[in-house]
């Protein structure tokens, strides 16, 4: 496993440089979900996909640019990624990231024994989560990632990021959205989950909710590529990751690109949200 983590260590020197230098532009083609793709996705995805397969450990990758697995006959890992999460806002200059989750026998839920991400901000930031929750920067002068520290969330926190289009949102989440404002909560929210989730983490904790609504009932976010990765980061930090009832981490995947709903955060938010979505049955 360790191989997969210095893996992609190179990975975010190399993408970090193509943000930098490449062409923000949109390619005519589409990825398996039907969003355009950024050009950036395209040459981020190539970029993960010439390191991994060279790994011994790695039996199989998919990606969420990719309809389907690329599998070897060796290895014994899986690793799925989102290779630019974010790449929307790239032309506007705003924090973008790379997410995997590194399974074993599957990609349910249960199958998850690793994850991490890269933030591509002002800075380029690897958080790892293994047993603990571990972040690194990397030193732009000698191309080393340095450990920064170890990462817990508190039990309450101040911030929050309400996903979605709010035009769709059911009412009952949205009297739970206004509620936890009027309690003070602090809207921090860009639409990339990568900087979102990362800024929560780092501040202690709050509340990242991307639910189902009347436009998108399962949600928008993909299980396999950041909801399951992020909710494995989020517990290994102390945190909680649910899909409104059940533990994110307990559901299974029938399709590689399922969505789900999902909230991430610290017990007092995800506790709110448990009993507002009970409250719905
Ligand atoms: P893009 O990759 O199209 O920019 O979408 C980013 C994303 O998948 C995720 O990073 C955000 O949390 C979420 O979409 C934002 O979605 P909304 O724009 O609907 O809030």
């Amino acid at each position: 496993m360790t191989e997969i983590i210095d893996s992609f260590k190179k990975i975010a020197i190399e993408i970090s440089e193509a943000i930098k230098t490449k062409d923000t532009g949109k390619v005519e083609t589409q990825n398996s979900s039907g969003d355009i793709q950024a050009k950036l996705d395209v040459i981020s995805d190539e970029i993960v996909e010439k390191h991994l397969l060279n790994l011994p450990s790695v039996k199989e990758i998919i990606s969420e640019e990719k309809e389907s697995a690329v599998s070897k006959n060796e290895g014994k890992y899986l690793v799925a990624y989102d290779p630019l999460d974010g790449s929307s806002l790239i032309d506007v200059d705003l924090s973008v990231g790379t997410i995997f989750g590194i399974y074993e026998n599957g990609y349910n839920g249960e199958n998850i024994v690793a994850s991490g991400y890269i933030v591509y901000g002002p800075r380029v930031e690897l958080v790892v989560a293994r047993d603990i929750v571990e972040m690194f920067r990397l030193n732009e002068k000698t191309k080393e990632f340095e450990f920064v520290k170890e990462i817990n969330l508190d039990k309450k926190g101040k911030i929050l990021g309400p996903g979605g289009t709010q035009k769709y949102w059911y009412p009952y989440h949205k009297k739970m959205i206004d509620d936890l404002f009027m309690e003070g909560y602090r809207l921090r929210y860009s639409g990339g989950m990568v900087p979102d989730l990362h800024q929560i983490l780092l501040k202690g904790g709050g509340l990242f909710a991307y639910p189902g609504a009347e436009d998108k009932p399962k949600g928008k976010l993909r299980k396999l590529f950041e909801v399951f990765p992020f909710a494995y980061v989020y517990k290994k930090a102390g945190g909680f990751a649910i899909d409104g009832e059940n533990d994110l981490l307990e559901l299974e995947t029938k399709h590689p690109h399922d969505t789900t709903p999902c909230f991430f955060g610290s017990e007092y938010e995800i506790k709110r949200v448990k009993e507002v979505y009970k409250g719905q049955k």
